[in-house]
């Protein structure tokens, strides 16, 4: 046993036992658990001269409790809290809803579901008002219009576009020819599996496309009011030895009213929400070794130390949605989490959870919260599109009015009788995570925002070049997004 670590302990009159050199030694940061270790000692302890790893437990329970005491409510905020209604309903959850086990039963029913759910969207618009079946459109006809479900897209050595579309009748093969390049152009977004309609003309072989429609949005020509401010956040990746807890602890503290600038402080007042977008922990197993990145090993511990953390979040709620780290099934929709692995968030009065995707009326504003695992997906599919391009990404989905739209590659679906990722209502507000990249803007007057992460970057995101955006926090303040920074002390 040699080393500095040991000298620096000599110096001071202490000495080290093997169990302690080791878990100091095996520290991220060892230097400065060396100096907090020394200093705890000399102010309380002062008999003291070898160090255990009780030492170093009893060092880190009172690290606890200084830090708990630091960031409890402060007084003005408890105030407004105490007087304050916090209503809230949570108006989409699939977690009783959920008869599949995530198995491939019914695909059938599972994508019939999807295309007449989306076929009624489309429909909204007159011009699809009376649509063709597929099967009938085997002979010359002008003027046609058909609505479908794309099974593949190929582009001809010609340059052209092929889309293979089916409905429960039968199916149909669109082109898009190279010539109109507008639509050539557009349709590049267009993937495997969402729903679409076609107004062109068939030769009884082709279908010449000369527009495509997707379920898409209406603008919303007014803001919704809105009195009050919500905070999103999402893959906090508790367990992670990447887990920034420094930050993550600012920010409970400037929550609770009592971290940054008046102006920041007066924010933290006027927040009546807390949004929790997945990926609370980060989970066991998820990906080959991921034991050597974790420092909480076990996952009821990671729960256990998340309830931790947000235990001194008491008064306002926290709506808490799963992602692909958390201890739920994988496959999408995922019902919400139970108290079989995080018992303690379950108690905790103020904790909803909720499922991935959900909708959540906050007093008048409805938030879709999504994990966004499908982003995945849809990056490998489309060229020119990257996990920082997330959105571009939100305005596909709300245009293809699907969360998941591509079956069967990186995101699990459960095939349910119902497809849940349909985004049968648009919502107020679209949270999603995921990517660990924060994004916001608004499109058609919706806020469409990507909450980051507080997990720096991973060994497995420096393979993909996946560079975070960790400790920084969006806010939605009566209807402004802003973006809180907790990255420096
Ligand atoms: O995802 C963290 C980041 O890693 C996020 O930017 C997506 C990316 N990611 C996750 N899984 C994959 C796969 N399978 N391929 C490519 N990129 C991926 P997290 O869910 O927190 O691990
Ligand atoms: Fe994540
Ligand atoms: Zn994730």
């Amino acid at each position: 046993m040699s080393s500095d670590i040991i000298k620096k302990f000599q110096e001071v009159n202490l000495l080290l036992n093997n169990n302690a050199y080791a878990e100091i030694k095996a520290n991220n940061d060892t230097d400065y658990l060396i100096n907090e270790l020394i200093e705890y000692i000399e102010q309380n302890d002062n008999d003291q001269y070898i160090i255990t790893t009780k030492t170093i437990r009893e060092y880190q329970k009172h690290e606890r409790q200084r830090i708990h005491e630091s960031v409890i409510e402060n007084p003005k905020t408890r105030e407004i809290r105490k007087n304050q209604e916090t209503p809230y309903e949570v108006t989409m959850d699939i977690t009783n809803k959920s008869y599949t086990d995530g198995d491939i039963k019914d695909l059938n029913k599972y994508f019939n579901s999807r295309f007449e759910k989306l076929k009624k969207i489309i429909q909204e618009n007159p011009e699809y008002n009376k649509v063709e079946d597929l099967k009938n459109t085997k002979t010359n006809i002008d003027n046609l219009h058909v609505i479908g479900i794309v099974n593949n897209i190929n582009n001809t050595k010609n340059g052209h576009k092929i889309i293979e579309i089916e409905d429960p009748t039968g199916t149909g093969s669109v082109i898009v020819l190279k010539d109109n390049e507008d639509l050539l152009e557009s349709s590049q977004t267009i993937v495997k599996d969402e729903v679409i309609g076609i107004t062109g003309s068939t030769n009884g072989n082709l279908i010449r496309a000369d527009e495509i429609a997707h379920p898409s949005i209406q603008r919303r020509i007014v803001d919704k009011p809105m009195d009050f401010s919500v905070v999103f956040i999402s893959d906090v990746h508790i367990g992670s030895k990447q887990f920034d807890e420094g930050a993550f602890n600012r920010f409970i503290k400037w929550i609770n009213g009592n971290y940054g600038s008046e102006e920041q402080q007066d924010v933290a007042n006027d927040v009546k929400y807390l949004i929790i977008g997945g990926d609370l922990v980060d989970g066991i197993g998820v990906y080959p070794n991921q034991e050597k990145e974790l420092k909480i090993k076990d996952i009821y511990d990671q729960y256990d130390e998340a309830a931790r953390l947000l235990g001194d979040v008491t008064d306002i709620p926290i709506i808490i949605s799963p992602g692909n780290h958390d201890a739920t099934r994988l496959a999408e929709p995922q019902p919400a989490l139970t108290e079989k692995y995080a018992k303690e968030l379950c108690h905790q009065k103020n904790v909803e959870m909720v499922s991935n995707p959900s909708m959540i009326k906050l007093d008048n504003i409805n938030v879709q919260v999504y994990h966004g695992r499908s982003f995945d997906d849809i990056v490998m599919a489309l060229n020119g599109y990257t996990h920082a391009d997330t959105d571009k990404i939100m305005k596909l989905l709300l245009e293809k009015r699907h969360l998941a739209p591509i079956y069967g590659e990186r995101t699990p679906l459960a095939s349910e009788f119902e497809d849940y990722m349909v985004m049968d209502e648009v919502p107020d507000i679209l949270h999603t995570g995921h990517v660990h990249i924060n994004s916001h803007v608004k499109y058609k007057g919706i806020h469409m925002l990507n909450s980051g992460t507080f997990q720096k970057q991973t060994e497995f995101q420096k393979i993909y070049n996946i560079v975070p955006t960790y400790g920084q926090v969006p806010v939605i303040k009566r209807g402004t997004m802003q973006l809180l920074d907790f990255t420096n002390d």
